[in-house]
């Protein structure tokens, strides 16, 4: 070929990328990366030690926007996967606690979602990972032998690849569309909460056959070598491996990738790390020194490069907004003898934050969220307050969908675009934080009401934010909530106290 018509092609193509570029820049592939359990402190961007434990997520922060006062929800997995998924405050609705296995989908399939809002704006949406939404509608049991609906692909996803609940909850098996994978009809699948099945051994009853022991909980029925919450029987062949569950995972969300690039698509990637059983793959074992929590933390980071390596092979990096966050804040023992309170050394998972997983205090909520757009996105850092809920708003706008009207059942979402691009350094005006009950930022402030709950977790250490005073903090003079200074402004406490009460009274923010 001559070489001027090979630089007119070169040209042509070079124009039609930066047009098709400019198109597509208004919608950019969405990728949301939730981890579990994750805390604050545990990535290296953060402050996570030795350094390089976490290459991908160091280079997105590098590449991206790096939030150190970003919140799910609440303290725990369902609520905040509610708040996220349906742009309401969990605690405006009843049952959205820890669900067990078999509990029914609690998202109203016919309100606003984040999936539906993206899919009304034209995107392909996708869910790889953990649910624990619940499954099913009906009056009686769901039928994990046949058709489990309602769940992921009723409230707005086209294609849904999940596991029920968590890894520590009965069923342990993988729900494709709306089937259990691999499932032999004729070793059907039975699933129960209240009673063992007659016959099958128990961790309560044969800690000898675990190859991993509980610390707490945990003692019901045995899959492939673990005690489980929860009693199954039958589906073997359908049975997961828990060291092959985040492979399995980021297998079916690069695929998704593959199969979405034509875009613009929604990817909702909910990996099961860092979560109890941390039982990460050989290839991750002993590679971070402390133990399994720290070796899924490894596994968890190896996934995210797996998706990065996706969008970079497949042209879409530049245009394409990967968001990773966390569903709650870390907990270290949380009902496992998993070496992790043993080997966790002077690392801190909640980074400079009081609390954990379950807690009023920051690290109960205050997760590590950073976001990448190459095409829009100004790396660095914000401070800017931004919660989950505001995620089907703001991406919904930024999806070019119409903004919410009233009839929306995403009551709380607010539209944070700004503050996620990196154009706003201030974000939300106020959140509140669910750690059990209730407590509620405005800017540097932090007021947790007097509850009389326990202080520290017995179970997994945790402190847990209550008090039977009531608790004000200066996060800005003190983001650790060592020094309770009520005593000294009663007027912010007053003024906190009312907006808590009054956001709770509201139905709409
Ligand atoms: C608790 C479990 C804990 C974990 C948690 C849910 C016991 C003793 N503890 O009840 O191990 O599964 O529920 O975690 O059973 S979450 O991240 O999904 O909210
Ligand atoms: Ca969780």
């Amino acid at each position: 070929m001559n070489r001027s018509i090979r630089l007119a092609i070169m040209r042509l193509v070079a124009l039609c990328g930066l047009v098709s570029a400019e198109a597509s820049a208004a919608a950019p592939n969405i990728v949301f990366i939730y981890a579990d359990d994750l805390g604050f402190g545990d990535v290296g961007c953060n402050g996570l030690k030795p350094p390089g434990l976490t290459p991908n997520l160091d280079r997105l922060a590098r590449e991206g926007l790096n939030f150190t006062d970003a919140h799910a929800t609440s303290g725990t997995c369902t609520p905040s996967r509610y708040g996220l998924m349906t742009g309401a405050y969990p605690w405006r609705k009843q049952g959205t606690g820890i669900l067990p296995g078999d509990a029914k989908l609690i998202i109203d399939a016919k309100g606003t979602t984040l999936p539906k809002v993206l899919k009304q704006a034209g995107y392909r949406t996708g869910a790889s990972g953990k649910w624990h939404l619940g499954l099913g509608a009906g009056a009686g049991p769901i039928d994990w032998n046949g058709e489990i609906k309602p769940g992921p692909l009723e409230v707005g996803f086209d294609d849904g690849f999940i596991m029920a609940a968590t890894a520590d909850r009965v069923p342990c098996v993988f729900v494709k569309g709306r089937r259990i994978v691999g499932l032999d009809p004729s070793d059907p699948i039975e699933v129960r909460y209240d009673r063992p099945f007659e016959g099958l051994p128990t961790g309560k009853a044969n800690p000898e056959l675990l190859r991993m022991q509980a610390s707490h909980g945990h003692d019901m029925a045995i899959v492939d070598g673990i005690g489980r919450i929860g009693y199954m029987k039958g589906g073997k062949a359908a049975l997961w491996h828990d060291e092959d569950v985040a492979d399995t995972f980021t297998r079916e969300a690069v695929d998704f990738i593959k199969r979405s690039k034509a875009g613009p698509f929604f990817l909702y990637f909910a990996t099961h790390d860092v979560h109890v059983p941390r039982v990460p793959h050989p290839r991750f074992v002993g590679k971070s020194g402390m133990g399994p929590r720290g070796d899924a933390i490894v596994e968890f980071d190896a996934s995210v490069g797996e998706v990065l390596k996706t969008l970079d092979e497949n042209g879409l990096t530049e245009n394409t907004l990967v968001v990773v966050t966390s569903d709650n804040g870390p907990v270290v023992d949380d009902g496992y003898k998993d070496d992790a309170v043993e080997k966790l050394g002077d690392h801190k998972p909640a980074g400079p934050f009081r609390g954990g997983k379950y807690s009023k205090f920051e690290g109960g909520t205050r997760v590590p969220m950073i976001a990448r757009w190459p095409a829009r996105i100004k790396p660095g850092v914000s401070k800017a307050l931004f919660s989950q809920v505001d995620f089907v708003a703001t991406l919904g706008a930024l999806a070019g969908a119409p903004a919410l009207g009233p009839e929306s059942t995403a009551v709380d979402s607010r539209n944070h675009l700004p503050a996620l691009l990196g154009d706003d350094p201030v974000g939300r005006e106020s959140l509140i934080e669910q750690g059990g009950t209730l407590a509620v930022r405005r800017g540097k402030w932090k007021f947790i009401p007097a509850s009389n709950g326990r202080k520290v977790s017995v179970n997994t250490n945790v402190e847990l934010g209550n008090d039977p005073a009531p608790q004000l903090y200066d996060l800005e003079a003190d983001p650790g909530e060592t020094r309770n200074v009520a005593a000294d402004r009663p007027d912010v406490l007053d003024q906190l106290r009312k907006l808590l009460a009054e956001t709770q009274a509201r139905s709409k923010q």
